[in-house]
């Protein structure tokens, strides 16, 4: 739908290969083309921002709210416009997170692999036990939208306790059951589950690491829906092989779609394919809002969603 809109507005080149486009082709792309609709896959690194010359592309529409694959620093000096899809895919990208935390913490990946292999024996008490979210305390990094809406999901839906942590004062917090937390540290210590919601940036890279996991409880969970480059994925694979936690729910990674070996053999585990947002009605808006963006950019109106 929203390419058949697309082309009632633009010629539009499509890359109609699965795989991204690469530092070659997304030079080319540059020179050639008024405006480049992109997504978390096509890396618009410095290199190649500053490397495209002479340029062609006046603004960069990043499909996704994230935009840590543009380097907005060097698309400014090229005089590019950035424009994201905020809003659109909150509630969704909360939803994988919520289930990812009950997916975790009640084992139901395994229980879901032990009967498709056939393995389940029947009933017993003490089987596939996991531990009860009802009371516990949920951590949460970021308070953005979207680890708002997580918020209000673990708190009216699962009877979690909140906390959070975030630059600025939320006043807004208490509507959604969450109190803030002083520092990062006491977060992780006070938390059963810690969910990560905060963009990637040069400062966050790595904000969990193996020294952030040692301050997790041992029975604890850490979710991340945000971007893999947040954790040390080293850090977490040992703190998970040393029990410093108890297990992850993981739908980004590091090293996208490279999965570390040792993640991908732990039971504790729940890996997911970067399938946040992937719901139709949320594509369909996402491209809908990167339209209004060319759209309004190429009419010499203000984007709606200019980040830079
Ligand atoms: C997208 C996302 O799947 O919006 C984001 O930041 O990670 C996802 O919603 C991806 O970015 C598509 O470009």
């Amino acid at each position: 739908v929203v390419e058949r809109q697309l082309a009632a507005h633009f010629d539009v080149v499509l890359n109609e290969t699965d795989a991204p486009l690469d530092a070659r082709a997304l030079a080319d792309a540059l020179a050639g083309a008024d405006a480049l609709l992109c997504t978390v896959t096509d890396r618009l690194d410095g290199a190649v921002l500053r490397g495209a010359a002479p340029l062609r592309a006046r603004i960069l529409v990043n499909f996704g709210v994230g935009y840590n694959h543009i380097d907005v620093g060097a698309a400014r000096e090229r005089g590019l416009v950035v424009t994201n899809t905020p809003g659109v895919l909150t509630d969704d990208t909360a939803d994988v997170a919520l289930a990812l935390m009950l997916m975790t913490a009640r084992r139901l990946g395994e229980g879901e692999r032990c009967v498709r292999a056939g393995a389940w024996t029947g009933w017993t008490p003490t089987q596939l036990l996991g531990m009860s979210l009802s009371g516990k305390t949920l951590g949460i990094v970021g308070f953005g939208r979207i680890g708002r809406a997580m918020a209000r999901r673990a708190h009216f839906g699962l009877g979690m306790r909140v906390r959070y942590l975030s630059r600025t004062v939320r006043p807004d917090a208490i509507e959604v059951g969450a109190t803030p937390s002083p520092s990062l540290e006491a977060l992780l210590a006070e938390s059963d589950v810690v969910s990560i919601h905060v963009p990637a940036t040069p400062e966050t890279r790595h904000l969990v690491d193996a020294d952030a996991l040692a301050h997790m409880r041992p029975h604890a969970i850490l979710v991340n829906t945000s971007r893999g480059d947040l954790v040390d994925e080293a850090a977490l694979v040992a703190a998970l092989r040393a029990g410093t936690i108890a297990g992850a729910g993981l739908d980004v990674y590091e090293g996208e779609p490279r999965i570390h070996p040792e993640l991908s053999g732990m039971e504790n585990v729940v890996l997911l394919p970067h399938l946040g947002s992937a719901t139709r009605e949320t594509r369909r808006a996402m491209g809908e809002r990167a339209l209004a963006n060319l759209v309004a950019f190429f009419d010499g109106r203000e984007p709606p969603d200019r980040v830079a």
